[in-house]
């Protein structure tokens, strides 16, 4: 029988060792509005903005919206928004109990509401983690896609919108016929260049409404862009149990996260900001290339960990990175593809970053499933995979490494393992995916050429290379005949 729930009246009572909110909760008021709080938001972000309201920023509280599901509102509404966050490393376990959440909305339960919450003056900054697939952008181009099903639901139903354009583009109409100043819209989701895509697809979401407000909006907001690094699992029932022993009561919020952190945060902001660098942020003028290096190497080679470790039967990234072959393949990827098309500051030890990568990876204590980071693969791989591949053919550089993930994705979209189990393939695109795949089974160069000339996440440029066609080809043969494990044993124990 689970014990009590964690709320304010039995902060007191917990552990010593568990670090609390230093503040008074009541003394605080809402200026962040947070669309998508899942559990990345909660260990970063919102993990940031405890540190600057601890120090006495106490008009930077965060009221959280989900746009999908009332989850995470059950969670931690029950709890007065508070939550543990547990950090988890081979050394061992610390937690602390963040208070800077002060309330969830569920927009399909009331959009008018969540539309009011973002029109309140107050609000100063809107921050988003709603996933790659959550800017209803089409990724091969980063433009709006027009077609998308919930820009075409929103622009006819604009008082109840689905999408996070459509709130916040209501609320900027709502705020512009008020009188009301704008607010900066902080993307902190993985994508390339994240503040100019929102920047672009807001103006071009308005457009679609009315002319004068999307010049308004490109006046009245900022969309800085932001480097965000936190590997932060799924929490598990398991976690929670375990948690609950720890504390004496029951977190069923609560978020689990390595001790490594990194936010890299362009400082342009409307209404003013927390001051996140004495949190240990870090404010710069150009994100660009620190987007690139974690974009391509660390959130590449877990994507490419992904697919060919699930199909190697490997449940968690620790689980794959425990087998030598996996080990080496993860760093020969990082040294001889993903970096090379980087231009690396002189000043940045790459070396260091790639040995900590590995070892982030390596962290046991985190169950980070390999299926997690598979999903939404179309949304992904354009940023995580493809830059570098262009690079690499441009400069006739090498892609070993590079056609065996997309290999191995094109085996994972086909939504069976090598034990011919079924894999539930998580991605906006997985229906069309797995018809490519069934329309072309057991002809590797037809199947490479389809899935090259799937204009969506390729573009129009990568179906003519008829060097990576090869090499595509080549892997999924091998695969199919050798199976994922033995081919990385085979290829990479030696590099
Ligand atoms: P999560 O599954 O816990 O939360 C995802 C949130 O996005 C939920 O609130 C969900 O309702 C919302 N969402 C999903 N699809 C949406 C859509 N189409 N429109 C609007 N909202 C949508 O996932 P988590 O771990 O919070 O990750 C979210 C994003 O944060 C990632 O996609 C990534 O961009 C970024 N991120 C995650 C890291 C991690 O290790 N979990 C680390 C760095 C960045
Ligand atoms: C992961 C990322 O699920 C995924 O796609 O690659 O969430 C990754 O954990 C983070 O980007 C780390 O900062």
């Amino acid at each position: 029988m689970s014990q009590e729930r964690l709320n304010n009246s039995i902060l007191e009572n917990l552990p010593p060792e568990v670090i609390k909110p230093a503040y008074d909760r009541n003394e605080v008021t809402p200026g962040i509005v947070h669309l998508g709080i899942g559990a990345f938001h909660r260990a970063h972000q919102a993990w940031y903005t405890e540190n600057r309201i601890a120090a006495g920023e106490n008009s930077w509280g965060i009221i959280g919206a989900s746009l999908r599901s009332p989850g995470v509102r059950d969670q931690l509404v029950p709890q007065n928004g508070l939550y543990s966050l547990v950090e988890k490393s081979n050394a061992g376990t610390k937690v602390q109990i963040i208070g800077a959440v002060s309330d969830v909305y569920v927009a399909p339960e009331s959009p008018q509401q969540l539309l009011e919450l973002l029109a309140r003056e107050e609000i100063r900054i809107v921050s988003l983690t709603i996933t790659e697939k959550g800017y209803c952008h089409d990724p091969a181009s980063g433009n709006l896609n027009p077609q998308h099903p919930d820009v075409v639901h929103d622009l006819e139903n604009p008082g109840q919108p689905k999408s996070a354009l459509g709130f916040i583009v209501g609320a900027l109409k709502l705020r512009k016929a008020r009188g009301l100043p704008g607010f900066t819209v902080l993307s902190c989701d993985n994508l390339p260049s994240n503040g100019k895509l929102l920047g672009r697809v807001l103006v071009q979401y308005a457009q679609q409404v009315d002319a004068e407000l999307a010049a308004w909006i490109a006046d009245n907001t900022t969309t800085p862009a932001t480097m965000v690094d936190r590997i932060v699992p799924a929490t598990t029932d398991a976690d929670r149990d375990e948690l609950e022993a720890l504390l004496g009561c029951r977190d069923e919020a609560a978020v689990m996260a390595e001790p490594f952190s990194q936010w890299v945060v362009e400082d342009n902001f409307l209404r003013g900001r927390p001051d996140w660098d004495k949190a240990g942020a870090t404010f710069v003028d150009d994100v660009e290339v620190y987007e690139l290096i974690k974009l391509r190497l660390l959130n590449g080679s877990h994507s490419m960990l992904a697919y060919s470790g699930y199909l190697a039967g490997f449940e968690t990234v620790a689980e794959v990175m425990a087998e030598p072959a996996f080990n080496k393949l993860a760093l020969h990827f990082m040294k001889t593809e993903a970096t090379t098309s980087i231009e690396v500051p002189t000043d940045f030890d790459v070396a260091a970053y790639q040995a900590q990568l590995i070892e982030r990876f390596e962290n046991r204590a985190l169950r980070h499933r390999t299926w997690q980071i598979a999903m939404d693969g179309s949304q992904k791989i354009p940023q995580r995979w493809l830059g570098t591949l262009r690079h690499q053919l441009e400069t006739q550089g090498p892609i070993d490494v590079l056609s065996f993930a997309l290999a191995n994705w094109i085996r994972y979209v086909s939504a069976v393992d090598e034990s011919g189990n079924a894999i539930e393939v998580s991605d906006p695109l997985a229906a069309q995916l797995k018809e490519l795949h069934d329309h072309q089974s057991g002809n590797p160069h037809a199947l490479t050429a389809a899935f090259l000339a799937f204009t969506p996440v390729f573009g129009d440029d990568l179906r003519h290379n008829e060097r990576l066609q090869e090499a595509v080809a080549e892997w999924l043969e091998k695969l199919s005949e050798n199976g994922t494990l033995a081919c990385v044993r085979e290829r990479f124990s030696a590099v």
